[in-house]
């Protein structure tokens, strides 16, 4: 297996460090938490680590997986290539982890064994499934979808998983229900990114939807990615992913699904509202406030520092699925 190298964000264009974890690159963040003792570690947030990766050893711990190939998802444009698989597994956001991009090794600290997902809140049949129950009561399928992070950034990947309305349909929301939250697993003893314990930072990573944004057919859970189960990486053993949303959308490794009556307070949104909306959908003409989201760089494609430049497209080219949500 050829060597891969990732570029360093130094690397990159001034232009293109356009990083959530940036947020904490700012005065006022970085005083609160130098005012709480953890100044020390907050460095690592910009760390360089060595970036060579070499054969399989980032999908450790994975299983083959299958999933029945979705006609509908399996074309995600003819205008861009499917991501090589290592770089995917291999540039991942994961704050639990760590703040830099290569946080793969340290995201091998998550406990997948006996995992439980608790489903709760105003649902007529609250369940708790393990990863056993989940596999027998939701048929897996595989799809083919864009990805595109709120830092421009994108990448093409193959999901295996379900679709959130089969959840949906599985636990019976009451008619209260109009939100759902998204917990991801959370322990302080086990993710250890940098400075990230902060009790100024509103921990464990949460997530939510308006029900009829679930309920939409391109919401998806996935367990499995490129064939095999999530590397720990990706969001094992759990995570959600929704295509026309930006990627911090995507709750990893979700411990727990609330059905809630009101709009649920999630970790970006509470540290910076204007910056991380609510809705988050993928808009090129709705600039973030430090850049614009007019164009997005595919990750590993072109040439081995500049990544090649696609323009943005509205919900992330899923318009046809969810436009009418927003009409
Ligand atoms: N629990 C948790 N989920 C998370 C994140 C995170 O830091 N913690 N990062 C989000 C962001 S910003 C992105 S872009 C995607 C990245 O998914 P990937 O690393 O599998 O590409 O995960 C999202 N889900
Ligand atoms: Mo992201």
């Amino acid at each position: 297996m050829a060597l891969i190298r990732v570029p360093q964000s130094w690397q990159l264009p001034e232009r293109d460090v356009t990083s959530e974890a940036a947020f904490f690159n700012r005065r006022r963040f970085l005083k609160t938490l130098i005012g709480a003792g953890v100044g020390g570690s907050i460095a690592g947030l910009w760390g360089c680590q060595a970036q060579s990766v070499e054969g399989e050893e980032p999908l450790l711990g994975t299983s083959p997986l299958q999933g029945a190939p979705n006609p509908a998802f399996l074309d995600a444009g003819s205008d861009r290539p499917l991501t090589n698989e290592m770089l995917a597994a291999t540039y991942n956001n994961f704050y639990e982890y760590g703040g830099s991009k290569h946080i793969w090794q340290s995201a091998q600290a998550l406990p997948t064994e006996d995992w439980k997902v608790e489903v709760t809140g105003l649902v007529n049949n609250p369940r708790t499934f393990d990863l056993d129950d989940l596999q027998k009561t939701f048929p897996l399928e595989e799809r083919v979808y864009r990805f595109r992070c709120v830092e421009a950034w994108a990448m093409v990947v193959p999901w295996i998983g379900f679709p959130m309305n089969a959840l949906i349909a599985a636990v019976d929301p009451t008619p209260q229900a109009k939100f759902v939250r998204f917990t991801s697993f959370y322990d302080p003893q086990v993710t250890k990114g940098p400075g990230l314990h902060s009790r100024f930072l509103p921990w464990p990573y949460t997530e939510g939807l308006r029900i009829e944004e679930m309920a939409n057919e391109l919401a998806f859970f996935a367990v499995g990615i490129y064939g095999h189960t999530l590397p720990k990486q990706h969001g094992a053993p759990i995570r959600a992913v929704l295509p026309w949303k930006y990627g911090f959308k995507g709750a990893k490794s979700i411990v727990s699904i609330e059905f809630t009556d009101t709009q649920p307070a999630t970790y970006w949104n509470t540290i910076s509202s204007s910056e991380y909306k609510f809705d988050a959908n993928v808009e090129p003409q709705v600039p973030h406030p430090r850049w614009s989201q007019a164009k997005e760089r595919l990750i590993g494609s072109g040439s081995e520092f500049s990544w090649e430049e696609r323009s943005t497209l509205l919900y992330n080219g899923y318009e046809e699925y969810v436009a009418a949500l927003y009409a």
